[in-house]
């Protein structure tokens, strides 16, 4: 069959398939423009455990979506296909994860990051091989023309796919929606922390703006960071929340916010910016944070405004059927904006 006749004798309005297929969609890998690459990976997870099997939860929950979007009817015959949890990655993250917790137990305990040296340097460059792996998972699907989903795991995990496309684009923002500023130079003494993603992902120079939105959870560093560097703009929770009393309209915030990203746009999107009733079983949970109809709106005014986005990702999901749920649905927003 070919694509146009898989189109033609799908009913996106029918009950979800169980073939195996992200939102029960009837396209191959071949049809699909848009190519999720899930990332069971949880190293540095410092609270809660279990987002590195979101991918496979999400895959599951996802079946059960209604395909017809409000705002992109046509959106699904683009085609999203999510690739196979690769067996070594979930294997490799196994095998470190309980150290990596031991490590962390350790600190709570009193232990010093330096008493710890060696067995620290020994997960950041485990940590290193899964950046390299994704970077080139995400460079092969890039040159082949696809746009790319990346579905981790912990907010650790799209660096190697950030660097890829800073590899293909010489300059675009990110626009982050999150509780945390994601801006310390090292978490628990992991280089590659969930914690650390922007302050890593700032080191390329191709990145020439990051807008982060719902952050309410900072420490001192992060504050100085957002002051010292001029290409980070923060939308705390809080103050986005007390222009509103004050009668400043979302309509207006979202503007604000999009207008100060450049022509092009990545997306990186942890769970965890959201209300938490949205997202219980997420890693590090805050009070407050965005509503779901925030969260569309701003993707459908980001989409309007004419900039090219780029590729996203999805992270932090927690192991829960809920928690699934709601990821499949911000996974199929991110699919339809991108
Ligand atoms: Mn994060």
């Amino acid at each position: 069959m070919t694509k146009q006749e898989k189109i033609d004798s799908y009913n996106p309005s029918g009950v979800g398939l169980d073939n195996g297929h992200l939102f029960g969609l009837p396209f191959g890998f071949e049809e699909s423009d848009i190519i999720v690459l899930p990332v069971p990976w949880e190293l540095t997870a410092s609270y809660g455990g279990g987002t590195s099997k979101a991918p496979q939860q999400i895959l599951k929950a996802s079946t059960q979506l209604d395909l017809y979007h409000l705002n992109y009817p046509e959106a699904w015959k683009q085609g999203v296909f999510m690739l196979d949890v690769s067996d070594e990655i979930y294997k490799l993250n196994s095998k470190y994860v309980q150290k990596a917790n031991e490590l962390i137990l350790l600190q709570e305990k009193g232990k010093s990051i330096e008493e710890l040296n060696e067995q620290i340097t020994e997960i950041n460059q485990v940590c290193d091989t899964l950046r390299k792996w994704v970077f080139e998972q995400a460079m092969r699907l890039l040159n082949r023309g696809k746009k790319v989903i990346l579905l981790g795991g912990d907010h650790s995990t799209p660096l190697g796919y950030m660097q890829a496309l800073a590899q293909k684009y010489d300059s675009f923002g990110i626009l982050q929606i999150d509780a945390h500023a994601d801006l310390r130079q090292a978490y628990e003494g992991f280089e590659f922390s969930h914690a650390s993603i922007m302050f890593n992902a700032l080191k390329m120079t191709q990145l020439t703006s990051l807008v982060q939105v719902g952050v309410r959870d900072i420490c001192k560093e992060e504050i100085d960071l957002i002051q010292a560097d001029k290409r980070i703009r923060t939308y705390f929770d809080i103050k986005l929340h007390q222009e509103r009393f004050r009668g400043v309209s979302v309509s207006e915030q979202w503007d604000r916010i999009i207008k100060d990203l450049p022509e092009r746009v990545y997306v990186s999107f942890d769970i965890d910016g959201l209300d938490p009733k949205l997202c219980p079983n997420t890693g590090t949970p805050v009070p407050g944070g965005l509503q779901y109809a925030e969260v569309v709106e701003l993707f459908r005014r980001l989409k309007d405004s004419g900039k090219e986005i780029i590729g996203c990702d999805l992270n932090e999901v927690g192991n829960q059927e809920w928690d699934a749920n709601v990821g499949a649905r911000i996974l199929y927003e991110l699919s339809c904006i991108l």
